[in-house]
């Protein structure tokens, strides 16, 4: 069983680490962005799935200093990436996190150690983030906002109340959730996950917003993206997350992205 113990030490020795997921533009699977994702390498357990340790993380509290750890580090790495073209990269905002207010000194400051421009950091809302107090969470948005920093609402189409999340909360890239796309490759089911994506692609762009789909798996899930007026992706068809080194090495051209073996 993982107890708090063991996460904090993971945090003081290191072996918490990040991945990079790639963000493409679909026409000519340009990288444009990446999601940041945490990985635990436990030093006699091995490697220990997120969703494991998460919940310690969320319960402890923890996870407000391992996001704090996790937007300095992102933001240092988007920041190189900066020097040479235009990259989003994005860190998921957990319900403890965004309820902190410390989250807003957090993102300023990992922003001004690093020198990245605030429209490259983007913090992945889900929609159970901003459930609870819904006021609490648009004052700290809409903070979050004034920097400058673009705001995603992930698993687009999964929550409660999806609909009136978009009118409320300042958001500009909605990710619509992976159990839409994945119907797009089954002909009985294509018919409606193809009206809901065109849905939340017509909605998203009358409202201003980018639309990214994710876990996007298959080439013809991509045409038919393409043809729904998706412009961006993220999925195993591209790359599964990879570490820093190969990140940096395929941004560079040098590596292949990473498929499952
Ligand atoms: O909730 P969120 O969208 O942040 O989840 C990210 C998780 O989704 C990661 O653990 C990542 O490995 C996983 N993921 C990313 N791309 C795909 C995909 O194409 N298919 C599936 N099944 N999972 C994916
Ligand atoms: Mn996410």
């Amino acid at each position: 069983m993982i107890v708090e113990r063991d996460l904090r030490q993971a945090l003081a020795d290191g072996d918490l680490r990040l991945v990079f997921q790639p963000f493409m533009r679909l026409e000519d699977g340009e990288p444009i962005g990446a999601e940041v994702l945490l990985r635990w390498q436990h030093p006699t357990e091995g490697y220990i799935e997120p969703g494991l340790f998460l919940d310690v993380a969320e319960r402890s509290g923890l996870i407000v200093p391992i996001g704090e750890w996790m937007l300095a580090h992102a933001c240092r790495h988007a920041a190189r990436w900066n020097e040479d073209r235009d990259v989003l990269l994005s860190v998921n905002v957990s319900a403890s996190q965004l309820a902190d207010a410390g989250i807003v000194d957090a993102v300023r400051n990992a922003l001004f150690i690093s020198g990245l421009r605030p429209e490259c950091l983007g913090l992945e809302l889900t929609e159970r983030v901003l459930m609870g107090d819904e006021r609490d969470a648009l004052r700290i948005l809409t903070q979050l906002k004034d920097i400058g920093v673009t705001l995603l609402l992930d698993d687009f189409g999964t929550g409660f109340s999806s609909l009136s999340h978009l009118k409320r909360f300042p958001i500009d890239v909605v990710k619509i959730d992976r159990s839409f796309v994945e119907g797009l490759d089954h002909p009985d089911s294509r018919g409606d996950d193809a009206e809901i994506v065109a849905a939340i692609v017509g909605m998203s762009r009358a409202t201003g917003k980018r639309v990214i789909p994710e876990g996007i798996e298959t080439e013809s899930q991509v045409e038919a993206l393409l043809a729904l007026g998706c412009d961006a992706g993220q999925g195993y068809f591209f790359s599964c997350p990879m570490r820093l080194r190969h990140f940096n090495q395929w941004l560079a051209g040098e590596a292949e992205p990473l498929h499952a073996t």
